[in-house]
């Protein structure tokens, strides 16, 4: 009976991870996968996390099952984290927030939500975007379409494209914006854009929905990552956000992440914006009891630690201004190599102006293949490099392979 089960095809980010696994030869480079490496190309556990852990640890903390809701210190400190603990949409109680299974299942849930109480809604997500997104969508039966996002001839942002596509969708769509660090294209609007997206999304009553999965990876401030979003919050409109502490606190595997619903009333004053809140939360818990019932208690009870705690606090934010830090440097060597070894005249200071882990090199399919057949070089076909698997040790063999791919 299983015969008739057709093979899926692999998935576009993890199957790179698998094909270089089985490459065995030493100049390989994983730029695949999203994850932050060490200059010597070794995951890394960040030293905070190790001493929230220990803290857990000395307090013999239970195991016993979660809410559904998920872990209350956590939810508290995350949404403080990403308004601000001063914004007034957490004083006036209109977030609605619950412990997702990191950014990719808090995504879903929230799919969940808009499938079944915004029955025949678009969600328009941005072209290109993370692939995940895609699938999110399709699985929750949730139809989306794409709006223009980048502009291979500037290798920058098409605004205009951007706002005349928002502009174009059915009034109360739902629109998927980064918050910062744009995956995979690195390239985000500057605030004055950011403004005008706004204006935008107002003037056709569309729900802005943000995906901020690098908050403090971007810029390393958690604040300034967070102005996108504090933007739009401080306009007093409703709004979805997920989050993920798979990159800014390094726990991709602890699934820690959650969803806020900003939920708004002509009359802010008014009881019905806390009705709202309180039904919102009620149908994210009915959503995500039948599908894992409730959620991971060893991430959030990291997070919860971190955040709450003063001194660990900052020093998270010392660790994650290393992380960019480090990714800000093999930007820029890369940059330096390229421009010092291709002699065609190229200008590429584009990789210069992209910010986050990654860099869109504008590499198209068959030059991405001959950067992993040829050199080695593991990197999605859409020509994304993770440069948080680069060293500077390894930019001049990087920039040979994409100079030689490039133009031949
Ligand atoms: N959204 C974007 C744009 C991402 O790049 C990622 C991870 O790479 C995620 C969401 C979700 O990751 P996770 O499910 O590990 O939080
Ligand atoms: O590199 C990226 O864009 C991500 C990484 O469950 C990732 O796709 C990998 C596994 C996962 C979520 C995100």
């Amino acid at each position: 009976r299983f015969e008739g089960v057709t093979m899926a095809p692999p998935d576009p980010i993890l199957g790179v991870s698998e094909a270089f696994k089985a490459d065995t030869d030493e100049k390989k480079l994983n730029l695949g996968v999203g994850a932050y490496r060490t200059e010597e190309l070794q995951p890394y556990v960040l030293d905070v996390v190790k001493k929230a852990e220990n803290l857990m640890l000395e307090r013999g903390e239970n195991k016993e099952y979660l809410p559904i809701e998920g872990l209350a210190a956590f939810n508290k400190v995350t949404a403080e984290l990403l308004f601000g603990a001063d914004n007034s949409v957490l004083k006036e109680q209109r977030v609605a927030t619950v412990q997702g299974l990191s950014g990719t299942g808090s995504l879903r849930l929230a799919a969940a939500l808009i499938e079944r109480y915004f029955p025949g809604a678009k969600v328009l997500i941005s072209s290109p975007t993370w692939g995940n997104h895609k699938n999110i969508f399709n699985d929750a039966r949730v139809p989306w379409s794409e709006y223009r996002y980048y502009d291979p001839k500037t290798v920058g942002l098409d605004f205009e494209g951007m706002i005349a596509d928002i502009k174009a969708a059915p009034g109360g769509s739902f629109i998927l914006l980064h918050g910062c660090a744009h995956n995979p294209t690195g390239i985000d609007p500057t605030p004055e854009q950011w403004e005008k997206i706004a204006d935008v999304i107002q003037e056709k009553n569309h729900i802005p929905f943000f995906d901020v999965a690098y908050q403090g990876f971007a810029s390393g401030s958690l604040d300034n990552d967070a102005s996108s979003v504090r933007l739009f919050a401080t306009r007093g409109m409703e709004l979805l956000v997920a989050q993920s502490y798979s990159k800014n606190l390094g726990l991709y595997a602890e699934r820690i992440g959650a969803m806020n619903v900003v939920c708004s009333s002509s009359d802010l004053a008014a009881r019905c914006c806390e009705v709202a809140v309180i039904q919102v939360k009620s149908q994210l818990k009915r959503l995500a009891r039948p599908m894992y019932s409730n959620p991971p208690v060893h991430g959030a009870r990291i997070v919860a630690n971190v955040v709450g705690n003063p001194a660990l606090f900052d020093e998270w934010k010392a660790e994650m201004e290393m992380m960019a830090g480090r990714i800000k440097n093999v930007r820029q060597k890369l940059f330096d190599s390229l421009s010092a070894k291709d002699k065609s005249g190229k200008d590429w200071s584009f990789i210069l102006r992209q910010i986050g882990m990654f860099s869109f090199t504008g590499l198209n399919k068959a030059q991405s293949d001959n950067m992993t057949n040829k050199w080695h070089v593991y990197m999605t076909k859409d020509g994304r490099i993770s440069l948080a698997g680069l060293s500077l040790a390894k930019c001049e063999y990087l920039a040979d392979a994409i100079i030689d791919s490039y133009h031949n």
